[in-house]
């Protein structure tokens, strides 16, 4: 209409502000008309270019009092809007509204989480497929929120990436969990490495080096016991700078693990260029053994290429007697997962060591 406004915000996005509707339901007749417009295709160049329009809506004085907060959830509205398909049109609601509040604010509580010393790092152990003695933890991060409980890493992380925060909160994790190692050295916990998991963002630059040289320095770790877990994905970005940390790190003569191997990038070429120590298996092959003939086979040629080319090869997320016979069967080295032992507090750590010590010597069965 001709009061009607009509803007481009940039790139492929644009404004429509709708004045003096009678009704909501205008609004979506409208946004069909729009994006059954656009849908039909452009001739361009002798062929023709078909373009999809997501949109996203929000009504005063319901969504918003002021022309930023009504944009922001119009903007939610159509992101909302794309996760559902293309071509699709959204109205804002008060879910919507809820969650990207809460995910305003977990990023915020984030942000004083380290310092309100509200992150602990868990541990879980991993064993020896023969012995079932733990000779390694793996450290996983977790948030004790004041407000809405424990938050595990998948929840946080990704926030942490983005904010950056993940630079801080990583070396809090590695010194953490060398003060932690050198602890139960000291306990005469021996033979006991510690997995810590590093993010591509850690990896970005050369600061991790840095960081970890000053860790191991101030704690007096061997860098032997120190592993460092890495996905694949890792690999996908800025390749070259990060083999080159690899191998900076490798000089350093800390050991380097693939973490959740085999589930996205997967080449078999790179194991052999890599500075790397260890495979983990992940944890979907795992569920499907003596389930999924083609998960089994993968498992084995896992574990024969790892072999060949002398890594140490430990499998995710074991929780059956039948998974861990059959990974036994492949002369997987170790396993890790609940079928033994959940991630837990290190205090709790300790006890299952008193415990295996025991056993060890005979006085307990
Ligand atoms: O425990 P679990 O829910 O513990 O961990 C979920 C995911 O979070 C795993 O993929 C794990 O690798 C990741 N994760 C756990 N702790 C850390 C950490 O300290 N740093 C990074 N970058 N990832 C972590
Ligand atoms: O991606 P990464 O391998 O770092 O993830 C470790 C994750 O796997 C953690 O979330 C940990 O809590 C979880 N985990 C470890 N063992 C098991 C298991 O046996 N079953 C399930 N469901 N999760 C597991
Ligand atoms: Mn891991």
């Amino acid at each position: 209409k001709e009061n009607d406004i009509m803007a481009r915000v940039g790139g492929d996005q644009f404004s429509i502000i709708l004045n003096n509707l009678s009704c909501k339901d205008h609004i979506s007749s409208i946004c069909s008309e729009i994006i059954n417009a656009v849908k039909s295709p452009f001739l361009f160049n002798d062929g023709k270019i078909f373009i999809s329009t997501s949109i996203g809506a929000s009504v005063y004085p319901f969504d918003g009092a002021d022309a930023g907060t009504l944009v922001k959830n119009a903007d939610i509205a159509m992101y909302s809007a794309k996760e559902n398909g293309k071509g699709l049109f959204e109205l804002c609601n008060s879910i919507m509204k809820d969650n990207s509040g809460q995910a305003v604010g977990l990023t915020n509580d984030l942000y004083k989480a380290l310092e309100a010393n509200e992150l602990e790092v868990y541990y879980q152990p991993q064993v020896d497929i023969t012995s079932g003695f733990i000779v390694g933890v793996e450290a996983l991060l977790r948030w004790h929120h004041p407000k809405l409980g424990m938050i595990r890493p998948d929840v946080f992380i990704p926030i942490a990436e983005k904010t950056g925060l993940i630079i801080d909160i990583g070396k809090w994790v590695l010194y953490t969990s060398c003060v932690q190692k050198k602890a139960w050295s000291e306990m005469g916990i021996a033979n006991l490495s510690v997995a810590v998991n590093i993010s591509v963002n850690q990896m970005r630059g050369r600061e991790i080096l840095k960081q970890i040289k000053d860790i191991l320095a101030e704690t007096g770790v061997n860098p032997e016991d120190i592993e460092l877990e890495i996905t694949e994905n890792v690999l996908i970005k800025d390749r070259e700078n990060i083999i080159q940390i690899l191998e900076e790190l490798k000089n350093m003569k800390l050991r380097i693990a693939i973490d959740d191997f085999g589930l996205e990038y997967s080449s078999l070429n790179y194991l052999k260029h890599l500075p790397v120590d260890r495979i983990k298996i992940a944890k979907p092959f795992i569920d499907g053994i003596g389930r999924n003939i083609g998960d089994e086979s993968i498992i084995s040629a896992i574990i024969i290429i790892g072999k060949e080319l002398g890594l140490n090869l430990i499998a995710e997320g074991v929780e059956t007697e039948e998974q861990l016979q059959f990974l036994q069967h492949q002369h997987c080295d170790e396993i890790q997962g609940f079928y033994y032992y959940k991630p837990a507090p290190a205090s709790h750590i300790e006890k299952l060591f008193i415990n295996q010590a025991q056993s060890t010597s005979g006085t307990h069965h």
